[in-house]
């Protein structure tokens, strides 16, 4: 249906009003990570239309970025994806006088080795990856990488569908370090990663929770975020931090260098840093919410999900830009897929 100009002119003067440059914001971002409900609130408090594209992996999306052609206003990318457009020059300085709420978050995720002065970045959610094993089926007790990867649960497994995720479990079960790869630690774990691949039955990014909920599979490795709602559904599903080590991301929200609408973009930032707005965030999607004022508004069920706050001391590591090991890691995974 075609909108009315009328409509049309008082939108884009609703627009000017808030001082937002436009009434539309390209935002990609994650899937299965920004709720219709947000974006919703948003466009009813600005009168912005968002046009939302996903991506499954910062790869992905760093690769359609680098292509060109996008527009995108405002992108979401992980600590090390972040590190690695900064120093590129792929993104803008943030404005913060138009980010107000930025004060809800809290210290333990700004002033990150991806961006020490949070020029560039802006935390949305933080998580883990880990394994969720289902207790009903699985009596073992599942402790690291190795305890998955074992041949009597070929075809039973689902793990994310993320090349450097699944690498990087090679190299903790190696006791290799995982931010300073190169051939030579890449040649090391390559008969292990040979040997997991053939025992996966599902890779999937997108929504690995739901190969574990159908029964398909009675092991995952996935992210935090995924693990916290199969808990919700049925606390069967047990989330364990791998003994040798995880990954800890942080996602976050930042504007590439060419965004169109930058306004739109800083104001979708604020938008989604108000308590309220990023509780409904943290209930669609319950990983680790940085906002410390919206996590005051869960739920104590919420607040006790042991896989979107876990307890303890498990050792846990962001990820750091790597250079051209990306591309050998890549090749890698593609080698041994394809070999299956
Ligand atoms: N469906 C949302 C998943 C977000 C995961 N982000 C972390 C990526 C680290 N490689």
């Amino acid at each position: 249906m075609k909108t009315p100009k009328k409509l049309l002119l008082a939108l884009a003067l609703l627009a000017g009003s808030t001082g937002v440059q436009a009434a539309e914001l390209n935002l990609f971002g994650w899937s299965e990570y920004v709720p219709q409900d947000v974006l919703d609130g948003f466009t009813k408090e600005t009168g912005i239309t968002v046009n939302f594209e996903t991506y499954a992996s910062n790869e992905e999306m760093l690769s359609k970025l680098v292509a060109g052609g996008g527009n995108y206003d405002l992108v979401q990318p992980s600590e090390y994806a972040a590190e690695l457009m900064i120093r590129r020059n792929m993104l803008a300085k943030l404005d913060k006088a138009k980010l107000p709420n930025f004060k809800n978050l809290s210290p333990e995720f700004l002033g990150q080795v991806h961006d020490p002065k949070d020029e560039y970045t802006v935390p949305y959610m933080s998580g883990t990856v880990g394994i969720v094993v289902n207790t009903a089926v699985v009596k073992d007790d599942i402790k690291g990488y190795k305890d998955v990867f074992q041949a009597k649960f070929k075809n039973r497994l689902v793990v994310l569908d993320d090349n450097r995720e699944i690498v990087t479990w090679a190299l903790y079960a190696s006791g290799l370090p995982v931010n300073e790869i190169n051939p030579t630690s890449l040649a090391k774990v390559r008969p292990l990663v040979s040997e997991w691949v053939k025992l996966v039955k599902v890779f999937d990014s997108g929504s690995p929770k739901t190969a574990l909920l159908n029964g398909d599979v009675d092991i995952g490795i996935v992210w935090s975020g995924e693990a916290a709602l199969l808990w919700k559904e049925d606390q069967k599903f047990k989330y364990v931090l791998p003994a040798e080590g995880a990954h800890r991301f942080i996602d976050i929200f930042a504007i590439p260098a060419d965004a169109p609408h930058k306004d739109a973009a800083h104001a979708f930032i604020n938008y989604i840093l108000k308590p309220e707005v990023s509780k409904i965030v943290s209930e669609n999607f319950p990983y680790t919410n940085p906002n410390l004022e919206a996590r005051k508004l869960l739920t104590p069920e919420e607040q006790a999900n042991p896989a979107s706050y876990p307890t303890g001391s498990p050792k846990l590591e962001t990820f750091r830009d790597i250079g051209k090991a990306a591309a050998e890691i890549d090749q890698l995974m593609t080698d041994l897929k394809s070999a299956q």
